[in-house]
Order: structure tokens, then C-alpha cells, then sequence
């Protein structure tokens, strides 16, 4: 039996049509309890358990599926059951448009089993058909299958993906939940978005998002089949039916909070190390860069500027003289960013950080009341703030504000928010359902408390093992609030983990990458995934943070890094210095000449990021974003485009003067000589010598420029 139901304003219509069963089932699912009935603004499916046995503890016998039809482009499904379970309180914004004439439609289907499909109505195409597998809905393990509509796929993060469109031949399972992990193939990473970008065949393009924050996993495999498995929550899905790449994003972002409004200087060149060790150190530095003409807007101070590693503090051995030397750089028009850790050390005699946070009572808790102890870059063990307690932002704040009277800082760059753990809870937690669930996704260790605090751990807004991977969004909006009190100014705040809609208050560099060459590569795709994620802010650490880089790469990550959004030369403690300068003649004039370009262009970079907060939209896009309609755009993540405008097409592999580039059927112009390209719609080589970016302006684009 299908029930297709077709929205309109108020005026839903049921249709009940017979089919013939399908062999589905022996799956666990569930099969419709009457006919779908009308609620306010879309329709309500009741469900009763039927099908095999899921054999998971805790499976709902009855289920609510909601299908709010928010807009004519925003399909929110809801499944959910009697009881109380976890819902991520993100508060999803409403549309500025109503529900006049959807375009998509949605169908539940009975056969006997329950399914339900989403279908865009002008085309016809399948956007999301749940046929494929078993549907179970149980305590701590909640799993759905579909058919995406195409097998072009995009998304799912964080965690570092070898290309951007999703290969479904490699059965790939995709975990999520928030982790200090360097970027390795699938391994699950720092921040969580379970949110997936569809490219469909005519160059429709809609996208996915299930606001969920437990542990999770995504499987891809040929059919295209997508399995959804997660440990907690509901299963609520968000469809943004575009049908433009960008009006997705535009949707998308409309729905979760647009993006936060870079300050001018933010994307300026920034440099940074973990391990200057000195104030010496760090003032050469910045004079070796100035002396060969880099432009640099602002300098970094990493955790080696604090004094034994405790937040809100600096060495008055190693870094004497800071606060003024701060103040020095800002009159040159370089801005001063530090590292804020949240971990706060329980060893001091009289720390403020600590101190307060007792009185206020900020900590996340252990079951039995007593806060969570951990161990992280401070010698003695610390307490972690629970950013989901009102008191907790309270707190927040009062701190950052301080700390500006301490160092004049510009901005914020919170670190180690997964939360990282260096302590291995694994004696501290209980042998219980939430430390060891009956399932744990495909997560590096397959173990939750893996480096970090027990799942049993107990926050305001719920019990860590459902809150986990919201800590770094928690933290985000109070830094920005904190930055924005102490500066006074519109500033700038930079975080590790991030979850659906970080993008509204913080930017996001890709984590501890390496200095390898495929890392330039796999930047390209981070950078694009969280453009689509609502975070355009982003970028790798140019030049590579982990290993020894070198004077070639570091040229070449030079010259793409100088198109990253987010645009900052960063290294690991123990490695030799990376900046432009170090290298001599040959990489500093190729940096700069590189940086010297994005400068000129800084205007037409505002204007996307002035745009992508004001009405949304990616700053950065693959090809496709623009030519959704051309398939040979479709693999495409070597290349990149700045809005409409500009196309980078960067070398990414040593001993290369060529690069192989592809050029939609439109009019390019070569940036540097201004000639017309005359390849159209197909590939061609284009000469690349050490110091040479490629860059060409789309025809009919303005790309606003300054001196
Ligand atoms: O455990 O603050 O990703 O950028 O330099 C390492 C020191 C802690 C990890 C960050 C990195 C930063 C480093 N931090």
C-alpha cells in the first residue's frame, strides 16, 4: 500500500494505492498504524513494530514519524517515540518563506513494511527511499537505510576523505564523534556533521542533515545504499531541497545559524607556531617575514606562551615583555590571536580559573556528583567546564574578559574541546550501559572514553554520552560573547570541534594535518565540506602541522594556502620553523606574490563572507557549485572557485612545472595576462612553473579589488 501525500499549504491529500510485497520481510521495521493524519503544518504517521526482531535492548513497540513541511524547500521528518530521549538542543530557525507549493513530495509506503520516500516534484527523482534495509529504533541503537538520489555524493564530517565525491564502490563506513585525532583516511575526527550534499544526475542538488550527537555512523555502498546507525537520540532529518548547490547551503545555514562575519583582518595572512619557546623566537619571526615584504595580519601565541601550560596566563621567563610587544604589533596593524585550552588545572595556589569555577560551580560531574578529573597540558590533573550551564557562559565570559586586561588579544583560538583527555579514563568508568553501550560505532579505539572523559560523565544538558561531541559547540558562542566583551570589537574565534551550525559563531582550521604532499589535496576537500557545512570560515595549517615540511612543498602550500579562507601558516612543537621566510629569496617572493594577490582580492573575499552571513552560501566551492549541470564537474577537487568568480587550479605534487586543469564550457580569463582561455568544457595543461599559482576569473564576474 502507498499513501502519497502531497503538501500544499493546508491542503494535504492522502492517496492510498495497493502493491504487490516486496521480499523485505524478514527486516526489522515497522508497519503503519492507520492513515496518515494532518497536523499543523504536514502529517503524522503512526507506527507499530512488526517485521524481524532487531534483537537490540529497548525497541520502541510504537513510533511518531512527523513530516513538517517547514517551507516549499525545507522537509523536516521526525521519528520519535513515547518516551524521553535526547534532542540536541539546536534550535533550527523558521523559514522567511511558507508552504505554498513544495517541491518535493513525500510517500509512505506499506509493503507491509514501513518506508517513506522524498521525491522532487518537478523532476520526478527519488531523493530518499528507505526500502533498503532494517529499521530499528531501540534504546541505544537507532538504524535507517536509503537510496540517495544519485551516487553524487558529498559530505559527512569530520574526518579526512580522500575525495570529495563519495566513492559507494568502497564501502566506506564514515564514524562520527568528536576526537583529538590527526586527520587519517575515515577515522573519526574533531567536530560532528552528520550532513550530506546530494548532486542529483540533471544538477538538482539538495542536502540531508539529521541533527543527532551521539556516537554515529555513516556506510556507503554500492546500490548506492546509505546505513545510518546511531546510539542515541531521535531520528529527526532536515531536507533542503535547493534545487541550486548554493541555495542549499543558503538553506541550510538559514536553518542553523548563518555564518559569523569575519572581522577585514581575519583574512589577512596569519602566522603561528606551537614551540616559538621565546618572545625572541616569535619577534624574529615576524621581522623575517616583514623584512622579505609578507603581509601578515595577525600572529598566534600557542600554548608555549603560557606559564606551565595553564590558560589565562603568560611566561614571564620565556615570554617577558609580551603584553607590550602586543601592543607594539598592533601599532604595525598585526593582531594578536591566542590559544585558550577549556581543561583548568586543580594545582594552583590561588588560580582564578579554578577558583571561580568552584564558587560558580562550572564542572562537569562524575554520577556521584564530584567534578570529572582529567589530565591534559597542565602538570597537575583538571576539572572540565561544563559549557551547557548557564553559569558555565557566565563564567566564560568573566575569564575572557580578564584575561584582555592580562594580553590584549584580538581573538580566540579554542583548542583540545572534544573534549581531549590525555588521562585514560578507562579504571574511572563504571562498567554501565552508557560506558559501554551494546553497540559503538566504527570510532577510532571502538571505545567512547578513548581520549576523553567518561560517557557517564554528567552535563546540564544531558549525560556526556549524549552531549559529547557538542562540547566545542557549547563553548563556541560563549567564546565569541567572552572575545567580543574584552575586545569590545567584532573579533574572531577559531575552534577544533564543531558541530551542526558552529558556523554561526566560529571559524575552523582542519586540525594537526602533515607535511605530506596528498595533505594539500585533502585540504581542498575539508575547506569545500565546511563551506557546505555552514563554516566557510576554514582552512588547513599551510605548510602542514605534524612531521618537516619542506622548501618545495611549503612553496606550494604557500601559494594555495594564500586561497584558503581561513589562511594561516601553523607547525608542531619540535619541528624546524615553516614560515615563508625561513625558506629565503625563493619561497618568500613566491609567498608573497601569492599573498600579494589574495590582498587585492580581499574585498571580493569580504563581499562572499558579507553575503554568506547576511543571506548564506559557501565562500569557497568545488566546481560543480557553479556548473552543477556539467558532469565532468562532478570529481573535481583539485580545483576550487572563490564565489563565482575565480578559479584556483594549485600544483599539489612535487617536481611539477605542469598542472592538468579543466575548464567548464564558459568564458575564462587567464587572472595574470588577462587573455581569454580557449579550451572550453574540456582538460588542458597548463604551465606551472615553482612560483606560479594558476588563477582565472570566470567571464561576466566582478571581482572587487583594492591596492
Ligand atoms: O595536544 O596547543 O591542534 O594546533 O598547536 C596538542 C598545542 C595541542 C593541538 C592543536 C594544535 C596546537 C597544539 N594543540
Amino acid at each position: 500500500m502507498k499513501f502519497a501525500v502531497f503538501g500544499g499549504g493546508l491542503a494535504l491529500v492522502a492517496i492510498l494505492c495497493a502493491l504487490a510485497p516486496t521480499s523485505a520481510q524478514n527486516l526489522a521495521g515497522y508497519s503503519m498504524v492507520g492513515e496518515p493524519v494532518q497536523i499543523s503544518n504536514g502529517l503524522r504517521v503512526a507506527l507499530a513494530k512488526a517485521g524481524a526482531d532487531g534483537s537490540w535492548e529497548g525497541e520502541a513497540e510504537t513510533l511518531t514519524l512527523d513530516a513538517e513541511f517547514q517551507s516549499d524547500y525545507r522537509l523536516r521528518v521526525k521519528i520519535y517515540n513515547t518516551t524521553e530521549r535526547f534532542e540536541v538542543p539546536l534550535k533550527i530557525q523558521p523559514t522567511s518563506e511558507g508552504n505554498n507549493n513544495p517541491l518535493f513530495e513525500i510517500q509512505f509506503w506499506s509493503n507491509p513494511l514501513f518506508s517513506f520516500k522524498v521525491i522532487r516534484k518537478s523532476t520526478g527523482t527519488v531523493l530518499f527511499d528507505t526500502t533498503p534495509g532494517d529499521f530499528i529504533f531501540a534504546d541505544q541503537y537507532l538504524t535507517l537505510s536509503w537510496t540517495p538520489g544519485s551516487e553524487n555524493v558529498y559530505g559527512i564530517g569530520e574526518n579526512e576523505q580522500h575525495t570529495f565525491k563519495h566513492d559507494f564502490s568502497q564501502n566506506n563506513t564514515w564514524a562520527l564523534w568528536a576526537r583529538d585525532q590527526p586527520p587519517e583516511f575515515t577515522k573519526n575526527m574533531y567536530g560532528v556533521h552528520p550532513h550530506i550534499t546530494v548532486l542529483e544526475d540533471d544538477g538538482n542538488t539538495h542536502s540531508v542533515v539529521i541533527v543527532n550527537s551521539n556516537a554515529q555512523q555513516f556506510t556507503l555502498s554500492s546500490g548506492p545504499t546509505i546505513n545510518y546507525i546511531t546510539t542515541g537520540g531521535i531520528l529527526d532529518l532536515y531536507f533542503f531541497l535547493g534545487p541550486t548547490p548554493e541555495d542549499v547551503v543558503k538553506q541550510y545555514v538559514e536553518a542553523v545559524g548563518r555564518p559569523q562575519m569575519p572581522p577585514y583582518w581575519g583574512l589577512g595572512f596569519q602566522l603561528c607556531r606551537f614551540g616559538y619557546d621565546s618572545l625572541e623566537n616569535m619577534k624574529r619571526t615576524v621581522e623575517r617575514n616583514a623584512m622579505y615584504g609578507i603581509p601578515q595580519d595577525v600572529q598566534y601565541g600557542d600554548i608555549d606562551i603560557m606559564h606551565k601550560n595553564l590558560d589565562f596566563t603568560y611566561s614571564r621567563e620565556r615570554f617577558e615583555g609580551l603584553p607590550d610587544y602586543i601592543r607594539e604589533l598592533k601599532t604595525k596593524g598585526v593582531k594578536f590571536v591566542t590559544i585558550v585550552d577549556p581543561a583548568i588545572s586543580t594545582g594552583e595556589e590561588g588560580y582564578r580559573a579554578f577558583d571561580l569555577g568552584n564558587e560558580l560551580d562550572v564542572w562537569v560531574k562524575r554520577p556521584d556528583g564530584n567534578p570529572v578529573v582529567g589530565q591534559v597540558w597542565p602538570e597537575d590533573p583538571v576539572y572540565f567546564p561544563d559549557f551547557s550551564k548557564n553559569s558555565t557562559r557566565e563564567y566564560w565570559i568573566t575569564l575572557l574578559k580578564e584575561f584582555h586586561d592580562l594580553l590584549e588579544y584580538d581573538g580566540l583560538w579554542i583548542d583540545m574541546n572534544e573534549p581531549a583527555n590525555f588521562y585514560d579514563s578507562n579504571g574511572d568508568c563504571s562498567d554501565n550501559n552508557l560506558n559501554n553501550p551494546p553497540f559503538i560505532p566504527e570510532i577510532v579505539d571502538k571505545n567512547l572514553r578513548s581520549n576523553t572523559i567518561c560517557a557517564d560523565s554528567v552535563q546540564e544538558a544531558g549525560n556526556h554520552y549524549d552531549v559529547h561531541s557538542l562540547y566545542g559547540w557549547f563553548q563556541s558562542e560563549p567564546t565569541l560573547a567572552g572575545t567580543r566583551a574584552g575586545t569590545g570589537k567584532r573579533s574572531l574565534v577559531l575552534t577544533r570541534s564543531s558541530f551542526l551550525g558552529s558556523g554561526h559563531w566560529v571559524a575552523h582550521w582542519l586540525g594537526d594535518n602533515w607535511s605530506r604532499w596528498t595533505n594539500l589535496h585533502y585540504s581542498i576537500i575539508g575547506m569545500l565540506q565546511f563551506n557546505q557545512f555552514g563554516i566557510p570560515f576554514a582552512g588547513s595549517d599551510i605548510c602542514g602541522f605534524l612531521e618537516a615540511t619542506n622548501a618545495e612543498m611549503c612553496q606550494r602550500w604557500q601559494e594555495l594556502g594564500a586561497f584558503y579562507p581561513f589562511s594561516r601558516n601553523h607547525n608542531v612543537v619540535g619541528q624546524p620553523d615553516q614560515d615563508p621566510a625561513v625558506w629565503g629569496p625563493a619561497v618568500a617572493e613566491s609567498s608573497r606574490k601569492a599573498l600579494l594577490i589574495r590582498y587585492t582580492l580581499l574585498p571580493y573575499l569580504y563581499l562572499l563572507f558579507f553575503r554568506a552571513h547576511n543571506v548564506g552560501g559557501t565562500v569557497v566551492r568545488a566546481l560543480w557549485g557553479n556548473y552543477p549541470s556539467d558532469p565532468n564537474t562532478r570529481n573535481i577537487d583539485k580545483q576550487f572557485m572563490w564565489g563565482n568568480g575565480l578559479m584556483i587550479c594549485p600544483v599539489l605534487e612535487p617536481n611539477k612545472t605542469e598542472v592538468e586543469a579543466y575548464f567548464p564550457n564558459t568564458r575564462f580569463y587567464d587572472y595574470y595576462e588577462g587573455s581569454e582561455v580557449a579550451v572550453k568544457g574540456d582538460w588542458t595543461t597548463l604551465h606551472a612553473p615553482l612560483d606560479k599559482i594558476n588563477l582565472f576569473v570566470a567571464g561576466g564576474s566582478v571581482l572587487i579589488t583594492q591596492g
